[in-house]
């Protein structure tokens, strides 16, 4: 089994995968870690054939059934101890998937959430960015939770949580819950800050149906902030 997991799922990033998947053996050839590139896949274009050829495992789920549900079949098929993920769309800065991962490696930290938001990045449009710090600011009025980026794609996580912890994948915003459930659940949560550049090709964020579904998954995630020290599972070293 490897320590680590890269994970990304695709729709259509044949314009980004090359170069994303080199600057991350890039990243991981500083360290020697032993490490898997995993692709959850369901393009219509040539990202799949290009992932195989630069040696990641790529595993394809077509027709596409959303960012949720691709995302789910990525957690549970990552074979690493500690999983990254992040977008396959040129976007997060690759070379912080060590930090984040030996974070969790430690013993010290369960999720470690890159966070985008120490200020406006220039890729990020005004309208997004309110609606980023509205989502971090609600979680933490309604659930207590301090994060400053619920929506970040690019995070670390104990392999053990992503098997312990029950995820809805149906509906948009899928990061929010695997941010806020395992903090709720008493999971230990570290957020570091990183650069978020601008996306090669086109985005498929859909904003509405997004901020709707986002505001669902922090409300209806209040009772556990009730639910007490007994709930919680034991954190896996
Ligand atoms: N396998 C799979 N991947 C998807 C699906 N929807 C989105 N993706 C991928 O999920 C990642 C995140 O989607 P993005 O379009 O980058 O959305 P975003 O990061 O919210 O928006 P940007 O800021 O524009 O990048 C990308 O790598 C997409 O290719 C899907 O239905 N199936
Ligand atoms: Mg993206």
């Amino acid at each position: 089994m490897p320590a680590l997991t890269v994970a990304m799922i695709t729709l259509n990033e044949a314009q980004a995968v090359a170069k994303v998947i080199d600057e991350i053996r890039t990243a991981l050839k500083e360290n020697a870690m032993d490490a898997e590139i995993l692709i959850i896949d369901s393009s219509t274009d040539q990202t799949a054939q290009i992932a195989e050829a630069k040696g990641a495992r790529v595993v394809r789920q077509f027709p596409p059934q959303g960012y949720g549900n691709a995302m789910a079949r990525a957690l549970l098929e990552a074979r690493g101890d500690v999983v990254v993920t992040l977008d396959c769309d040129d976007t997060y800065p690759t070379e912080k998937i060590l930090e984040l991962a030996s974070m969790v490696q430690s013993g010290n930290y369960d999720i470690v959430n890159a966070s985008r938001l120490e200020r406006r990045p220039a890729a990020m449009p005004y309208p997004n960015y309110l609606a980023n710090w509205l989502f971090a600011f609600t979680s933490y009025l309604v659930l207590g939770v301090k994060t400053t980026d619920v929506h970040s794609g690019m995070r670390a996580y104990r392999r053990s949580l992503l098997h312990a912890v029950s995820f809805d994948p149906r509906g948009p915003a899928l990061p929010v819950d695997l941010l806020l459930k395992p903090a709720l659940l008493g999971y230990r949560l570290a957020e570091v800050f990183i650069p978020y550049r601008d996306r090669i090709g086109n985005t498929t964020l859909h904003r509405w149906s997004s901020t709707w579904w986002t505001f669902k998954r922090i409300f209806r995630l209040l009772p556990l902030r009730f639910a007490g020290p007994s709930h919680r599972p034991v954190t896996v070293p």
